[in-house]
């Protein structure tokens, strides 16, 4: 079995030895143009002529949760798309925006800028019922932020394609219920795939329709959000601030106006990373269950795009 490996911005050596350790029996090679066609790809962000060059793959293993800038290519016939399933991201995810929510709503930077100033502050606690959490995506990453949010007793929503049932949550699925999501949120997790349905959804129309002082969690996708619409939103006070890890263009360009508005805070695509041991352990499982002709977990449905 030959596996080729081709992941753009990361070093393929320690990822190579993982592969080889994990499948003694395959032939695993970092993609060189024109090398002999595999069997299964390991890949991040390819260029297309990678693709073009594979036409026998049956796996395409994504090495990290989103697939969008993958299923913007053309893929041979026959592959199937699989991304990380989790792989260490969720607990990331979870302390991540859980940290990002309290944060904010314990106004933990407005007491650092007062003791940046040696002075000695008190503000008025907020009830946290005045603060409804509203994840949207409600997947791996989402069902497990919804959990570590729960235990902090905020009032907590969740938005997603099919309709769910989870325990402590007011659930909204399809077009039809985004508004009543929207409506009723105060502090909204962007937690979707990027898809067609999905791009510019945090646009001004819908953040408009948040609760007064609103804020937004940005860990999903850049193209998420537009950009402008936020700024605008903040700037008339109707959003308290946001948190945002993904970006438009990464990295964030350095003239971008996110870098210096006072109600924004960035972080470098940071929330969950692909963890390399844990994402080994598991792409190689998957190889093995999948020429075996079993079912794989994290199979990306080509009409949902994710
Ligand atoms: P999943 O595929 O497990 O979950 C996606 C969720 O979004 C599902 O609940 C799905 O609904 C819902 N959804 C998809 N399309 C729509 C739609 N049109 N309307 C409403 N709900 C929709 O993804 P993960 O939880 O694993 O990951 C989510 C995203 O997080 C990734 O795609 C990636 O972009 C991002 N990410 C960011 C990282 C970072 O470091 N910033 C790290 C890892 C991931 P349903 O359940 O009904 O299918
Ligand atoms: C991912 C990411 O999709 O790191 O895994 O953004």
């Amino acid at each position: 079995m030959r596996i080729s490996f081709c992941c753009t911005n990361t070093k393929a050596e320690p990822w190579l030895q993982g592969f080889r350790q994990a499948l003694p029996g395959a032939v695993v090679e970092e993609w060189l143009p024109g090398a002999p066609p595999a069997d299964h790809a390991i890949v991040w962000s390819p260029p297309q002529q990678f693709l073009d060059e594979q036409p026998g793959l049956k796996g395409i293993f994504n090495i990290g949760a989103g697939v969008d800038a993958l299923m913007k290519l053309k893929l041979p016939a026959g592959a199937r798309v699989v991304r990380i399933d989790d792989g260490g991201m969720a607990v990331q995810m979870a302390e991540f925006v859980s940290h990002a929510v309290i944060r904010h709503f314990r106004e933990l930077d407005a007491y650092q800028a007062d003791v940046a100033q040696a002075k000695w502050s008190f503000r008025r606690p907020h009830q946290r019922k005045d603060f409804p959490v509203g994840i949207m995506g409600l997947g791996v990453l989402g069902e497990r932020v919804a959990q570590a949010i729960g235990h902090f007793d905020f009032p907590l929503l969740g938005w997603s394609r099919s309709p769910k049932s989870i325990a402590g949550m007011q659930c909204f699925a399809g077009a039809g219920q985004f508004d009543e999501f929207l409506l009723r949120t105060r502090i909204l997790v962007c937690l979707l795939p990027l898809t067609p349905d999905t791009q510019g959804i945090m646009d001004r129309e819908n953040l408009a329709k948040l609760q007064r002082g609103g804020y937004v969690i940005n860990v999903a996708r850049g193209a998420h959000l537009v950009d402008e619409d936020l700024i605008a939103l903040l700037d008339n006070g109707h959003l308290a601030g946001a948190a945002l890890d993904v970006f438009r263009t990464e990295p964030l360009p350095v003239e971008h106006p996110f870098w210096k508005h006072p109600k924004i805070t960035v972080t470098p695509h940071t929330s969950a990373r692909t963890l390399r041991e844990e994402s080994i352990t598991q792409i190689a499982g998957k190889i093995l269950a999948m020429e075996r002709g079993e079912p794989v977990a994290g199979v990306v449905d080509p009409q949902r795009g994710y």
